[in-house]
């Protein structure tokens, strides 16, 4: 059951798609304080949170306290309150009772999860006004069945969007690109896609490609087309200012960009300098913006990535100026400490400053309003404006889509990677946490930086990594620029690698097909145990396996050089612990608490009782996985697995 909760006077976000009545009274289960800004609940020692989508911190979300306020903040340490996204649903499980809450509002919301006192959540709106969706529920798979029942159905991807991605910041030039396909093809690793970081632009301008780096890049595009692996440029949210860039001209004529209280246009600055930001929360805007997406589709390209739309500021040109100003007043002077780190907190709140997101207004359905007031739609809606421009241009095709900044509704258009993660092993063990909160969002196609992004990552993590990162859809390998070479050819013996990721495309059927699932059925795919064993008081503990889809559970290593790991097993189930496709040894084991050994390279895989897990000869494309090849690892049942398309 749903109810619906008005609070104040808020504003429509899209990310609700069914027409619920309004109830009157008060939000069940929470106390309100008088303006109904802020919502207490008492919970129990044993109260767990799910949900919270791409947020720091564990599975179960309890002890810490998360801000809904897309930031880009490359630093994703256990004490940051907001990552890139706003994903506003949570789910609370006790002894007494099990029920949901979606805060669907624009603006900043924080959820005190018992960080300020441990028997406490609070749901706190600064300043905004809100509808609250409260769900009740006889599971916290059933809450979230009902909670993505409301907010439409998830986005699917091209069936190429599950093969390997290789990225890196940047390949300049199409050389660059061919070598990455070639050593690939040469060691025998299968691979779908290769991305094109900003490099490829001709100077950072968003739908442009430089002459110099790709002579002609529709024949290219054909030509990697023609080996199987596709390109997936990179899309940023500021537009560059120059005189004869057609996106710009084209922006302003149209009054497209966001606009400053005068009216002026807001300069701002990210990787061309100075830009301005197109208004993606007006509907012509998106039209617009979308339609422009068409120049890439028709050079070939069937897959995108949008970046920078929190939006990320590097500067905006009035902040600048005063700062320029004030550190004029420094020079020559003896800094103190104080001095020093007032002059320090200028330079270093130049980017991402909270005073320049009130600087600028959107027209949101005939109105003004001021950008914090709805910034977390921002990058949704840049998404949805790529989104809805496939809809029009291509709609029989599936393109592949997704997001750095996200807010719930988003899930409809694309899907998210986590952003800019490093190469630690605690990033690694992040990654699985993230995957249940992101997926109770409907945020199905999503995935980290495998190997991490920034700092240098050594072979036994991305060995490691792999090891996990073959189960989520998207599935990328991406470097910052001046780290480590991360390629999967550059890291040693590739033959580990061939291994692993030939083990992924073995189980694409498993993983594409669980996916639609979950997408018919408003399911997760990623649940953690506590939603297959409810009344387990052991397995609701548990942080670092998961159930992925009907038929598995996995216990990722996420430690270095352990040679084996914990696993707590609900029930009896079958071990597989796989070396490769080919290579794997099967053990029944029983319920209750195991020392595995998984030594590099090694994955354990669990079939629960009764199940099925398909698995295919491994190809080196996904378009080439021969299905004649299936079969099934079963524990017990008929042996059989249920495909649906
Ligand atoms: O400020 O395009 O998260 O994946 O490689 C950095 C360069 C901008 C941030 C993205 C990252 C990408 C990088 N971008």
């Amino acid at each position: 059951m749903i109810r619906k909760y008005v609070i104040g006077s808020p504003m429509e976000t899209d990310s609700v798609v069914v027409d619920i009545t309004p109830s009157d009274g008060r939000i069940p289960k929470f106390k309100a304080d008088e303006a109904g800004h802020m919502l207490t609940y008492v919970m129990d020692d044993a109260d767990r949170i799910y949900g919270l989508g791409e947020t720091v911190r564990g599975i179960n979300k309890r002890g810490w306290h998360y801000v809904s306020n897309c930031s880009d903040d490359p630093n994703h340490h256990e004490d940051k309150t907001s990552l890139y996204a706003a994903h506003n649903f949570m789910v609370v499980v006790s002894a007494k009772e099990v029920f949901g809450l979606y805060v669907d509002t624009p603006g900043k919301v924080e959820f005190d999860a018992g960080y300020t006192d441990h028997s406490i959540l609070s749901v706190i709106l600064e300043d905004f006004d809100a509808i609250a969706y409260f769900i009740d529920g006889a599971s916290a798979r059933d809450v979230v069945r009902q909670f993505r029942g409301i907010i439409g159905k998830s986005y699917v991807p091209p069936k190429w969007g599950f093969g390997l991605g290789q990225s890196r910041w940047s390949y300049v030039n199409e050389d660059e690109v061919r070598e990455v396909a070639d050593r690939y093809d040469e060691a025998g690793i299968p691979l779908d896609s290769i991305y094109l970081d900003i490099d490829y632009m001709d100077g950072y301008k968003d739908f442009t490609v430089s002459d110099e780096a790709f002579p002609d890049f529709k024949e290219f595009v054909d030509e990697m087309k023609s080996r199987g692996i596709r390109l997936v440029p990179i899309i940023d949210a500021g537009v560059k200012i120059e005189q004869g860039y057609d996106v710009y001209e084209e922006g302003v004529a149209g009054g497209h960009f966001v606009k400053k209280e005068d009216g002026s246009l807001l300069t701002a600055a990210v990787w061309p300098g100075r830009v301005h930001f197109p208004d993606f929360l007006r509907e012509d805007t998106r039209r617009w913006f979308g339609d422009k997406y068409k120049v890439l589709l028709d050079a070939g390209i069937e897959g995108f990535w949008n970046d920078m739309n929190e939006p990320a500021i590097f500067y905006t040109e009035d902040h600048l100026s005063e700062v320029f100003e004030k550190i004029d007043g420094y020079k020559g002077r003896n800094l103190d400490i104080n001095g020093f780190f007032e002059f320090q907190g200028l330079i270093d709140g130049i980017p991402n400053n909270p005073e320049d997101y009130r600087l600028f207004y959107h027209e949101k359905d005939g109105l003004k309003v001021r950008h914090d007031k709805v910034h977390n739609l921002y990058g949704f809606n840049m998404t949805r404006a790529a989104g809805e421009a496939f809809e029009r241009l291509c709609p029989d095709k599936r393109i592949l889509m997704f997001s750095r900044s996200s807010y719930i509704g988003m899930h409809r258009y694309g899907g998210v990677w986590t952003g800019d993660n490093a190469s630690w092993w605690s990033h690694l063990l992040l990654n699985v946490q993230q995957m249940p909160g992101l997926n109770m969002s409907g945020f199905l196609y999503s995935g980290a930086d495998t190997g991490g992004f920034g700092a240098d990552v050594t072979r036994d993590l991305m060995i490691r990594w792999i090891s996990f990162s073959i189960f989520t859809p998207l599935f990328r390998n991406h470097a910052a620029m001046g780290t480590r070479r991360q390629e999967l050819y550059a890291l040693g013996d590739s033959g580990a690698f061939k291994k692993l990721v030939g083990l992924r495309y073995a189980l694409i059927p498993y993983l594409y097909n669980e996916y639609l699932r979950a997408v018919r059925d408003d399911d997760v795919i990623f649940a953690p145990l506590a939603f297959d064993y409810p009344d387990d008081e052991r397995a609701c503990g548990v942080e670092d396996q998961l159930m992925v889809g009907r038929s598995i559970m996995i216990a990722p290593v996420y430690v270095q050089n352990a040679r084996g790991r914990h696993v707590y097993l609900p029930e009896g189930m079958k071990m597989v612990r796989f070396r490769s496709m080919e290579d794997y040894d099967e053990e029944e084991l029983p319920g209750g608490d195991h020392y595995l050994r998984a030594e590099l390279g090694e994955v354990l895989t669990f079939i629960r009782p009764g199940c099925s897990l398909p698995i295919v000869t491994p190809a080196m494309r996904v378009e080439e996985i021969d299905m004649k090849t299936l079969k099934c690892l079963s524990y017990g049942g008929s042996g059989d697995y249920e495909f649906i398309e």
